[in-house]
């Protein structure tokens, strides 16, 4: 976690800084909007603000939906729709864990909600983000084989079943009442 956050995660703010620099009008927009509007950039950045851009939002979304506290469950409203929309936590954690699994190569896998204002599984390439497709992320995980590999190995499958120990489903209940707002 701390190579992650210290070497991979610092080189996506760098390389964003870096593309950034031409364009400073662009500075002073968020990146949830930059990366909401990728469309809309100059041809000469965008690219840059995706993959950079997206690493930088993506990697600072998943420290924060991760905790020390081991062992958290979701409550609450949140509680309530992962049963409405996927029968069962089990069922939420299996199709949540194909999703990261089946995403071939790298990414994320996401819990997002939706224009309907329902809860989907997800998974985008590379360091796309949902917010791109108008959706809007309360939980990712990287799995991009840096995010497991010197623990894990090659094992992406028993990566993906650990990380529920250390989800902050605080942070998750906060994230989806925000979006529901
Ligand atoms: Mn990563």
């Amino acid at each position: 976690m701390r190579i992650h956050h210290d070497k991979h995660h610092a080189a996506y703010i760098d390389n964003l800084n870096k593309a950034l620099s031409d364009f400073p009008d662009l500075n002073s927009q968020s990146i949830e909007s930059l990366i909401k509007n990728l469309d809309t950039l100059p041809e000469k950045c965008k690219t840059a603000i995706r993959n950079h851009g997206g690493g930088h939002l993506n990697h600072t979304f998943f420290w924060n939906i991760l905790t020390p506290n081991h062992g958290q469950k979701p409550e609450g409203e949140l509680h309530v729709a992962l049963i409405k929309t996927f029968g069962s936590l089990d069922d939420f954690y299996t199709q949540f864990e194909t999703s990261g699994l089946t995403r071939f190569g790298s990414g994320w896998a996401w819990l997002v909600v939706n224009t309907q204002k329902g809860l989907e599984i997800v998974s985008t390439a590379n360091q796309d983000n949902p917010l791109s497709e108008e959706k809007t992320p309360i939980l990712g995980v990287d799995v991009w084989e840096h995010a497991y590999y010197l623990k894990y190995q090659n094992k992406r499958a028993e990566y993906l079943k650990q990380i529920w120990n250390v989800i902050n489903y605080r942070q998750i209940e906060e994230n989806f009442l925000k979006a529901l707002s």
